[in-house]
């Protein structure tokens, strides 16, 4: 564990207190408390975000021992779900078929995910599992399973008591740095320590650092160029601290699991995602306070998180421009005036970078789902219970690989949704609570339903089954244990006599009922990450996106594509698609997540693009790269010491 980076700044004294002519710092003693409990609003708070890279490509490069500049794509069916970096310089991305990829490069390796044969009682990779698209079911788990031991190499590597760890992905992690790095500050400036006159008001001296060695990262350009001759403040001391940690702990994936990942660190969410996107692979990324507004000037404002969808779309049509140079002009009133007063003050801050969400440690799976659309269809009873115990399985191992469990939640509610021609047949009924939870009891619950479904008449073809369970409830049994959570055989039996059904339209609980009616102001706009996330793993693949996505759809996808909705009570948000339950709509939104990521990864590329041709074209004139359209990346570390400054090295 290096929850202490090596001491290594060479350092003068800080300014003692009070010494007249010195000048302080613009942070107080107050904000430097903050950081020790995460306060969110803490101007000298430090998040990390870490992204794999092409990780699912790099997950079959590691199982099968392929060496790291061999090109490799990851194929579902015909289509591709992840590229390696060797094999994007070929022009091969998502978009590609597997046919068009080998033509741009013959000696590509291609791998298809591991599926769930009808019947099968465990997922396995097939070789010919793309001819088998009516019979096999696409497997994450191989993908979740690494997932879970980066988390786990990631907790390592942090002070268990300093450290707040949030999964936002299958591939991404949010770092709320700020409790490891005070203590860090405090451990090397102890100068910090105590306020004088007891003032937690009083302003903090100026770091004794006057150049911060900020090695291999990407430093953005601050927004001034003369700042760069300023001396560095706490806020700056502060990320490169947090960059040597998150460095660290990318060094600690790269060697225990083999897998690269990009990171961005900055001083909120918002800013460190958008940082870990911007050089890959392997490379992190640091925007500094004072360079946020460079930084994010050169991205259209669509590209920000929650920016993307329905609401970008109106924002743009308000103001009649996509750049958020632009809209830097315009003043929170005028804003609010056209979005109202939530979304107002909510885009005003956001194109400043200003973001106080907070890094949230639980595990926040709201539901699970698990599918298949049947091409051909299913026509009997015993096929569809087929189905029905790979999807217990599923979901049985996700609640397991998610920790779900552990967390000591657990889902309330399972959900059936049985599609025929046009028409959709749901039931849910409530999981028994207190008791055992096990994948035969899933199972059970889900035969239920399915049997309340065929007891109508005409439910056959089939053209596709989901079962979801959702309803997570927090700490339900005080400190029962995971096996207490085992379900006994003649509870799901009792269950089975005595189903509570819901007839087509599946009530949601309360709360969320309410936050779906609500869903006035921002939230309307917000797709909350911690929703999406869980859904995105869980129906095969991501649809949406091109080639590659079309097994498996959700039910709630399926409905869009028929044009065809049935009974509806759960309106989508972001496109105003309507949804028949909301599970349903939750798997809705998760498809725009799965888009938008799609999209980011077009605007990696274009930002790639485009960088690589301002460097060429600077080279050529012997000018300054930042004048680019994208974003201004500096690049490396100024390399020598700036005027006055005696060069400190941290590391
Ligand atoms: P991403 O992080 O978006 O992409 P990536 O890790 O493949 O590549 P990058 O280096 O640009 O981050 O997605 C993570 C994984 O999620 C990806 O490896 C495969 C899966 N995925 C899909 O299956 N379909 C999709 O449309 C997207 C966007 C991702
Ligand atoms: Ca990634
Ligand atoms: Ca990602």
């Amino acid at each position: 564990m290096s929850s202490s980076p090596q001491r290594s700044f060479q350092h003068r004294d800080s300014s003692p207190a009070g010494a007249p002519g010195r000048k302080r710092s613009r942070f107080t003693y107050r904000h430097l408390n903050q950081m020790s409990t995460f306060t969110t609003s803490c101007p000298l708070r430090v998040i990390g975000h870490l992204d794999l890279d092409c990780f699912y490509a790099q997950v079959e490069m590691v199982r099968l021992g392929i060496p790291e500049d061999k090109p490799l794509a990851v194929q579902q069916w015909q289509g591709l779900i992840a590229v390696n970096y060797p094999a994007r310089e070929f022009g091969i991305g998502r978009h590609c078929t597997v046919t068009e990829a080998k033509k741009l490069c013959p000696d590509l390796i291609h791998q298809h995910v591991a599926t769930w044969r009808e019947g099968d009682e465990k997922w396995a990779y097939h070789p010919d599992a793309a001819e088998n698209i009516a019979t096999d079911k696409v497997s994450l788990d191989p993908y979740r399973l690494e997932s879970r031991r980066i988390m786990a190499t990631i907790k390592e590597q942090l002070p268990p008591k300093l450290q707040k760890v949030e999964k936002a992905s299958i591939d991404e992690v949010f770092l709320d740095l700020s409790a490891q790095v005070h203590a860090v500050l405090l451990d090397r400036f102890p100068e910090l320590a105590n306020p004088p006159y007891n003032d937690a008001s009083e302003q903090l001296p100026m770091p004794s650092t006057t150049a911060l060695d900020w090695q291999a990262d990407a430093l953005v350009d601050l927004d001034d160029e003369q700042a760069e001759f300023e001396d560095p403040d706490w806020d700056d001391v502060a990320l490169l601290i947090a960059s040597k940690i998150v460095r660290d702990v990318r060094a600690a994936i790269k060697s225990k699991l083999k897998y690269t990942c990009s990171a961005g660190v900055a001083r909120n969410k918002l800013l460190s995602k958008l940082g870990s996107a911007y050089k890959k692979p392997n490379m992190q990324t640091v925007i500094r306070n004072r360079a946020v507004q460079c930084f994010l000037s050169g991205f259209k404002f669509t590209k920000i998180r929650n920016l993307g969808g329905k609401l970008g779309e109106q924002v743009r049509q308000a103001f009649d421009t996509e750049s958020v140079s632009d809209l830097l002009a315009v003043s929170v009133e005028q804003f609010k005036g056209k979005l109202g007063d939530d979304t107002g003050v909510w885009i005003y801050n956001t194109l400043r970078g200003i973001d106080t969400t907070e890094v949230s440690s639980g595990t926040q799976i709201k539901s699970m789902l698990s599918a298949k659309s049947f091409r051909p269809s299913i026509g009997t009873i015993e096929q569809a219970t087929r189905w029905l115990r790979i999807f217990a399985a599923d979901i049985f191992s996700r609640l397991v690989e998610e920790s779900v469990l552990e967390h000591k939640r657990r889902p309330r509610t399972m959900n059936l949704h049985h599609r025929h021609g046009n028409q959709t047949r749901s039931r849910s009924c409530p999981i028994p609570q207190g008791r055992p939870l096990d994948e035969k009891t899933l199972f059970e619950i889900a035969q239920t339903l399915l049997n309340q479904i065929v007891s109508e008449k005409e439910v056959w073809p089939c053209v596709n089954l989901s079962l979801s369970v959702a309803g997570f409830e927090e700490g339900v049994s005080g400190n029962m244990g995971i096996d207490a959570f085992l379900l006994k055989g003649d509870e799901a039996r009792a269950l089975k006599e005595e189903p509570k059904e819901s007839k087509n339209v599946t009530q949601p609980p309360t709360a969320k009922r309410r936050r779906v009616e609500n869903a006035g102001g921002i939230e309307r706009f917000l797709t909350k990450r911690e929703t999406t996330m869980v859904n995105r793993d869980t129906s095969d693949g991501i649809s949406g996106s091109g080639a590659g996505f079309t097994d498996d759809l959700s039910p709630a996808q399926a409905l869009i594509n028929s044009g065809k909705p049935p009974i509806i009570s759960h309106v989508c948000p972001r496109c105003d698609a309507k949804m028949e339950s909301p599970e349903a709509l939750l798997s809705h939104t998760d498809w725009h997540f799965a888009k938008d990521l799609a999209e980011e990864e077009r605007v990696n590329q274009a930002f790639a693009n485009r960088q690589a041709a301002a460097a060429a074209s600077s080279r050529a004139s012997g000018q300054k790269s930042g004048a680019s359209a994208g974003p201004k990346r500096s690049a490396r570390p100024k390399k020598g010491t700036e005027r006055g400054q005696s060069k400190l090295s941290f590391g």
